[in-house]
């Protein structure tokens, strides 16, 4: 049988090489056992993330013509604007020039020293724009999460006792406003149900007088998976989800690389007078004058487009199953995957995969190269590399997910190279005992998964 039926033709096509095994040898130690480190002409299938890589359409092309590169109040940002009015409902919106950028902004002008941030699982940048201006983030998603088995429908959704708990023990004067991340990334993409958006909003806005803040940047994948497993959504179009997905929120951050279909840009937007005022009046030290933001004119206009044509029924279906295949294609031989099978990609469980090394010795880290070195397809470890060290104590923490990320560009890839895919890693769980360690000889100060670098253990 064929794989999902894509909802396009081709119209550009770029040329991509296998490296020959030797040259994938040295390429992943030249890097340092490190696959942010390895040079993108030395990578056949790069499923490192769906950030930034998508396929533009000709829509999207041709709105590149079209950039108003004013350095002021360019044509661009009103239509972006005015997109983000339709699809997200949001009245005010601040461009960045991508998703961290907005990130900062929120946080720096919402977070106090000493502050709580909890969140349905933390994000990398996320994480440290919160601890920057002093915050911390604690952990409020629902324990299913933290099970790469359990197939709950909605592993993204964030459990009220543990935000109740909270509460109590600290009062919620210590919280600094209650971070929501649509289609949770470091849970394996799983989505936020609306039911528990409206609760949280309830809870937190209503009774407690809270701020809650999305991380929207893949709302239109979570409103997708709320349409196909939530009752009484089945009829109801995308664009109405998101807009009722937004109504539970006082604003968000929103990184446009994804699912608005772009290379480069985001955003914040908001519902409130007083967020937008000030992170509007902050974007200019930080970003750029307030009709950029960071963007290019082009760009806002990528943007503006992507922003309505992700949210396609159609091409939502055909992307989320074209994950799904890859998944399946896994699980029919057994490959400990993450369940179920998330919006932008599979994640490989490394530690059952791996169960020879000890943590100490990175299994994702290690499965990530292995999976390079034996068929040029590039991944990404989400596991203790990337969740770093405690704040206070300085140890490395070991999350229950140890991961590694195959994250699926949109429109880039076919079914053929899913298959290539699933071939290499089937074939490298047959001699998965064989796959020595790694141990880290160089890790910077921020965000090390980026830089750090390791070498080989003996067996
Ligand atoms: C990714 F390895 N994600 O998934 P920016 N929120 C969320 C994101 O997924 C996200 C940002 C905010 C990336 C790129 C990336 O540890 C890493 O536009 C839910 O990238 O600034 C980005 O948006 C930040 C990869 C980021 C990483 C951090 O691949």
């Amino acid at each position: 049988m064929h794989g999902p039926v894509e909802p396009f033709k081709i119209k550009v096509v770029e040329p991509v090489k296998i490296p020959s095994e030797k040259r994938r040898q040295e390429a992943i130690r030249e890097a340092g056992f490190n696959t942010f480190l390895l040079l993108s002409e030395d990578v056949f299938i790069d499923l490192l993330t769906d950030s930034g890589t998508s396929a533009m359409s000709d829509n999207q092309w041709a709105g590149m013509m079209l950039g108003d590169e004013a350095y002021a109040g360019s044509k661009n940002f009103y239509n972006l604007e005015k997109a983000v009015q339709d699809v997200l409902g949001y009245k005010y919106m601040v461009p960045t020039h991508q998703g961290r950028g907005a990130e900062h902004l929120m946080s720096k002008n919402l977070i106090k020293p000493g502050q709580l941030v909890p969140r349905n699982m933390y994000f990398t940048t996320s994480k440290l724009h919160v601890e920057l201006p002093g915050g911390t983030m604690p952990d409020i998603i629902i324990d299913e999460a933290h099970d790469p088995e359990n197939t709950h429908p909605f592993k993204g959704n964030i459990d009220l006792n543990k935000l109740q708990k909270l509460i109590d023990e600290y009062g919620a004067e210590k919280i600094a406003y209650i971070n929501v991340e649509m289609d949770v990334n470091m849970a394996g993409g799983q989505p936020v149900s609306m039911e528990n958006l409206r609760k949280v909003y309830e809870f937190a806005n209503k009774e407690h007088k809270l701020k809650v803040i999305f991380d929207a940047t893949r709302s239109s994948e979570n409103a997708y998976f709320i349409k196909d497993r939530e009752k009484g959504y089945e009829d109801i179009p995308i664009i109405d989800i998101l807009r009722e997905m937004m109504s539970y929120s006082d604003g968000c951050i929103y990184s446009a690389k994804k699912d608005c279909l772009v290379n480069i840009g985001g955003f914040l937007a908001t519902h409130d007078k007083e967020i937008f005022e000030k992170t509007r009046s902050e974007v200019v030290v930080y970003e750029g004058l307030h009709t950029y933001g960071g963007m290019a004119g082009r760009d806002m206009e990528a943007v503006a487009r992507g922003l309505r044509e992700g949210t396609q029924y159609e091409y939502l279906k055909y992307r989320i199953n074209q994950t799904r295949y890859l998944g399946e294609l896994l699980i029919k031989e057994n490959i400990p995957v993450v369940k179920p099978i998330g919006g932008h990609a599979v994640f490989l469980n490394a530690l059952k995969f791996l169960p020879h090394l000890p943590r100490e010795q990175w299994p994702a880290q290690t499965l990530s190269a292995a999976i390079y070195e034996d068929s040029g397809v590039r991944s990404m470890e989400r596991g203790a590399v990337s969740k770093g060290r405690d704040k206070i104590t300085g140890e490395n923490i070991f999350p229950k997910l140890e991961l590694v990320r195959l994250t699926i560009p949109r429109r880039v890839y076919t079914n053929t190279h899913m298959e290539y895919t699933a071939e290499s890693i089937i074939r490298l769980y047959e001699r998965k005992d064989t796959i020595p360690g790694l141990k880290m000889v160089h890790e910077p100060k921020y965000l090390r998964f980026f830089q750090s670098r390791f070498e080989q253990v003996n067996l």
